[in-house]
């Protein structure tokens, strides 16, 4: 079996990329040309493309670049097309609002356009979110609930769900759009707001920052473990039908106890190093996120491993690792 993933080198790419290769895919994964090193998160499974049998492949392409992507398809003929590529950061899409809906609403259409032209059928997985709930209209939500997006992000996601739907309907493609909930895990960017809390917190620990400064602390998400998540998104290519499926644990929980929690592990009063800059404000805000797996559930068989403590733990341990070695690096170095 042969995957192609736009997106490899982002948090869930690399998940999603490890998981295929332990089931024996061929993964090829679509990066884009960067002046500086972008593929640290799949460093670690790294083959040669020399090296005889290899079975991930990077090619160069971008969701902004039709023909790259006609081409990527047509060469690699893939089954399982995996669409992880955008602009994820919720707030930078307000600075960048055209670009975000270049690269995540009219990229996934290029995408699907290249599949139709290319004559091939492969299955079609769509990295939908739950930004495009935004505005709270039922709680729990699941796939059912209306959607109200509050940023030209979510506003771009809920155009590539639904040409995503489209394509399913009009040309009967095996297509799946997983709106998934706020999944996180050691390998977050670190602008998002629970590694930036992890990360901050193993610093302050080392004495290697004071302060931290943060926006909306009442937001609630529901947090889960990208690992446990990517398996979700093939369970959904596996099925005999497509559809569409909210991947959530359940619960929800305030940024406010993510601190509380990741502190708390090291033992720190957060309070004493936090300070509102209202330059992290959203123009608008999606106040309360909780999602009802239970079709992902009982269909895919699918459910979270990891709970909200865990993971908060499971990244400050690992950000205390990494500043730690940090500091080995630069202690060496000196000497
Ligand atoms: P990341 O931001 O970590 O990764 C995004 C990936 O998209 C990176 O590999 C990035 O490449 C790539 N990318 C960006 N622009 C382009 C482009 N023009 N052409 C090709 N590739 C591009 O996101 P996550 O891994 O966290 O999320 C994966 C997907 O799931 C995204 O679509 C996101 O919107 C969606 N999602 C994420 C959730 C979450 O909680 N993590 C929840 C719901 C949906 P580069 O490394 O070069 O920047
Ligand atoms: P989100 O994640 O917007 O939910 O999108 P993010 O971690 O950026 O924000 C979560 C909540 O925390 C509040 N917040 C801050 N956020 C950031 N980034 N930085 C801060 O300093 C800060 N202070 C408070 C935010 O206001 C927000 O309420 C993520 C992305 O991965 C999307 O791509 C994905 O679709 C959704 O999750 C589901």
């Amino acid at each position: 079996m042969k995957a192609l993933i736009t997106g490899i080198t982002g948090q869930d790419g690399s998940y999603l990329a490890e998981f295929l290769l332990a089931k024996g895919y061929d993964v090829y994964g679509i990066i884009r040309r960067s002046s500086s090193f972008n593929t640290a998160r799949i460093d670690g499974i790294y083959q040669d493309p020399h090296t005889l049998g290899a079975k991930l492949h990077l090619v160069y392409g971008d969701l902004n670049d039709a023909s790259s992507l006609n081409r990527i398809i047509r060469t690699v003929r893939p089954d399982e097309i995996y669409n992880l590529g955008a602009q994820s950061h919720v707030r930078v899409s307000f600075d960048i609002p055209e670009y975000t809906a270049e690269i995540t609403a009219l990229g996934t259409v290029r995408l699907l356009e290249a599949i139709r032209e290319s004559g091939l059928k492969p299955r079609f997985y769509q990295a939908s979110s739950s930004e495009m709930f935004g505005k709270v209209q039922e709680v729990p939500q699941r796939e059912t609930t209306p959607f109200y997006p509050r940023s030209p992000y979510g506003a771009a996601k809920v155009y590539a769900h639904w040409i995503t739907v489209n394509y399913r309907e009009a040309y009967g493609l095996f297509a799946c759009s997983g709106i998934l909930f706020n999944h996180e895990s050691p390998r977050r960017g670190e602008t998002f707001v629970t590694r930036k809390i992890t990360k901050a917190a193993a610093r302050i620990k080392l004495g290697l920052q004071r302060e931290l400064f943060l926006g909306n602390l009442d937001a609630k998400r529901d947090w889960g473990y990208a690992g446990d998540y990517v398996e979700a998104m093939w369970r959904m290519l596996q099925q005999d039908q497509p559809g569409d499926y909210v991947v959530a644990t359940g619960e929800t929980h305030t940024v406010r106890e993510f601190l509380d929690v990741a502190f708390g592990h090291l033992d720190i009063d957060w309070q004493r190093h936090v300070q509102i800059d209202p330059r992290y404000y959203r123009p608008t805000e999606v106040d309360l996120l909780i999602g009802d797996a239970s079709k992902a559930r009982r269909q895919l068989g699918w459910k979270p491993t990891v709970d909200f403590h865990q993971l908060a733990v499971m990244m400050v341990d690992a950000d205390l690792e990494a500043e730690r070695l940090k500091l080995q690096g630069t202690a060496s170095k000196g000497n």
